[in-house]
């Protein structure tokens, strides 16, 4: 490769890596660059094209290989959640499979509105091999290829078909990578054969430049009307969703809810936006909710938004905020103006900063305050004696309320030190509840689009933006037999997680909400499963964790796991423990309705009576 001039000769994969690692962030602690690295499985699909261009750029841009792409894209995600968006990597993959597998992940970025850059392998444009292993033949359409499908999961979609395309493509796709309000999956579907397609490149698009994250405050009529509102308020409450983290609004909120002596409830992405012993922090809200939150959002006259979409399980499937109007501050339109809210469009910081600045010295009511405040107490007090528990008296097994306690008794540091990592089953909701934490972002649970399989991949991502921190990954057996094998991945990159796996052989969470619609114990727990003579095969998590390369230990009890934790955090590599676990118990205090449809007819006297429960309960929605 040679200069001439102006311009560069390159082929497209090569001019594609080349901008890709020339981007710089410029955070407090100094410029990085904005792509962490490029996770990457290789076949016919990228190989060539796109994999010699990596390797040159390997310096700059390093290249990862992991085991599975949907877990690959996990962690990508993860590192951009883990870096408030404002640092992320780029997935590529082969075609066909290779593609598909991350279609989920896709989807996960979507509705999390996490960026991701994806860069699937595609098939030839010229078209001369066709069908070519892998390809999806549409018998209506010749340019249709199985990347199409990425088009509904993306926030915006190309495919290259010729080199000087990437002028365009590429900083379209930065700044939906980069604004606040677009956010999420970016895909660049790259043809086998362009990939491998020379063009000369003006030189001087690849000159180093710092990407900018914009952040916009709000218009004067949305900020007249929003402190008209608030003025009116003498019940408010704050939620404080995903926006108030990436908005880098943690402070502002603090400051707000002090000045206004307003209280604080946080949704499952907004977790950790205030600290957990924080006076007016309420604790989680709706379905997965603190009773603190929820008696007070019952009722609220006017309820502050901050930066959520306003997803059912924060309201409670709209039951939840009864009296209340709803102030909503987003930097995206159609968030904003979600269930009639008064809208305001705009960062959190920059948001909750003018509000306050106008509302002077504007407070809630002294009575609500006081309530606010008492709730609070007494819910930081339940939650400490819930996780105080040490033991249960043989044969009862723990449940995951114990078991979190255990795990944050094991590290003197852990609300400060500690990220855990979630997604699906019993365990965001008890997290959502328990789990206590003073930093932004030491509580990175996916409960957006809930994904089994997540945890383990979404570990590693947050590993890898914050390797001097204990990532501890807690996951069910249901998730963790559905994506595991980047335990091994872990371990070749040295990025050392702490797994603890609650084994309650089953779908438990799935099996609560099936009889709680009436329905009989079928098809989630092992045991109400069809099986042939062997039965179900008693899963050893922590031989099979040894076998990816990991250390790993089963403990019995609360003390043990307590024990174990300590030699997990003391350890050179990811470390596993196994528990057994009460698939039937969980934390009592708290939650609300969450509207799951029931049959309207059944023989089932059960699904009859649940049904009888479901229409009573919608009584309460807003519609
Ligand atoms: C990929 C995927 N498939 C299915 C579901 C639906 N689902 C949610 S939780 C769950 C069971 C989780 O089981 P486990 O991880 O063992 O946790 P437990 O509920 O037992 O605590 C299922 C099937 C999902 N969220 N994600």
């Amino acid at each position: 490769m040679s200069a001439s001039g102006k311009t560069i000769r390159l082929t497209m994969a090569q001019a594609l890596v080349r901008y890709l690692a020339a981007l710089r962030v410029d955070p407090p602690e100094g410029e990085v660059a904005l792509f962490g690295g490029v996770f990457s499985i290789f076949g016919h699909g990228n190989v060539a094209g796109l994999g010699e261009a990596l390797y040159q750029y390997r310096e700059q841009l390093p290249t990862y290989r992991a085991h599975n792409e949907q877990a690959m894209a996990h962690a990508a995600i993860a590192y951009a959640k883990t870096h408030m968006r404002r640092r992320m990597m780029a997935v590529t993959s082969s075609i066909g499979p290779g593609a598909t597998n991350l279609l989920t992940a896709a989807a996960l970025a979507h509705v999390n509105r996490l960026p991701v850059l994806l860069l699937p392998g595609d098939i030839f444009v010229s078209r001369r091999p066709d069908p070519v292993l892998q390809q999806v033949e549409n018998f209506q359409d010749g340019g249709v290829s199985a990347n199409d499908a990425f088009k509904p999961l993306s926030r915006y979609f190309d495919r290259i078909y010729y080199p000087e395309q990437l002028l365009t493509a590429l900083p379209r796709a930065i700044q939906v990578l980069a604004d606040a309000a677009q956010c999420g999956p970016v895909t660049l579907a790259l043809p086998q054969d362009v990939q491998t397609m020379a063009y000369d490149y003006p030189v001087a698009f690849f000159a180093p430049q710092i990407v900018k994250f914009r952040a916009q405050g709000p218009a004067v009529d949305e900020l007249q009307a929003a402190l008209e509102l608030l003025r009116s308020a003498k019940q408010p409450l704050i939620v404080a969703g995903g926006g108030v983290l990436y908005g880098e609004a943690t402070e502002a909120l603090r400051c707000f809810a002090e000045k206004h002596a307003v209280p604080v409830a946080e949704t499952q992405a907004g977790k950790s936006a205030l600290a957990w012993r924080h006076p007016l922090q309420l604790g989680a809200l709706g379905v997965t909710g603190s009773p603190a939150a929820n008696a007070l959002a019952a009722k609220a006259d006017v309820v502050i938004a901050v930066g959520t979409r306003l997803q059912d399980f924060t309201t409670g499937s709209h039951s939840l905020f009864g009296q209340a109007k709803l102030l909503s501050i987003n930097v995206n339109a159609i968030d904003a103006m979600k269930w009639q809210a008064t809208p305001m469009l705009s960062d959190a910081k920059l948001g909750l900063s003018a509000l306050s600045q106008g509302l002077q010295d504007w407070r809630s009511s002294a009575a609500w305050h006081t309530l606010a405040l008492e709730q609070a107490n007494i819910w930081r007090s339940t939650v400490d004696w819930i996780t105080s528990q040490r033991e249960v008296s043989a044969p009862a097994l723990p449940y995951d309320g114990e078991v979190i306690g255990a795990v944050q008794r094991s590290s003197i540091d852990s609300t400060v030190h500690d990220i855990v990592v979630c997604a699906a089953g019993t365990l965001p909701a008890e997290l959502h509840k328990l789990w206590r934490t003073s930093t932004p972002g030491g509580y990175h649970v996916e409960y957006g689009y809930s994904c089994m399989g997540y945890e383990i991949a979404g570990g590693l991502g947050v590993k890898l933006a914050q390797p001097d921190r204990d990532v501890i990954v807690m996951v069910g057996d249901g998730s963790y037999l559905m994506m595991n094998s980047e335990i091994a991945t872990s371990v070749m990159l040295d990025r050392k997680l702490i797994i603890v796996v609650l084994d309650n052989r089953g779908y438990g969470c799935i099996n609560r909400l099936q009889q709680a619609c009436g329905g009989a114990p079928f098809n989630n727990m092992l045991e109400d499963c069809l099986q042939g003579p062997l039965g179900a095969p008693a899963i050893d998590f922590a031989a099979h964790a040894r076998s990816l390369g990991a250390l790993a230990e089963n403990v019995k009890t609360i003390s043990q796991l307590e024990a174990a934790m300590q030699r997990a955090r003391a350890a050179d590599r990811t470390y596993l423990v196994c528990i057994d676990t009460d698939p039937t118990r969980t934390t009592e205090e708290g939650g609300c309705w969450w509207e799951v449809a029931v049959p309207e007819v059944s023989q089932r006297e059960q699904v009859k009576a649940a049904r009888a429960e479901y229409e009573q309960a919608r009584q309460q929605q807003k519609v």
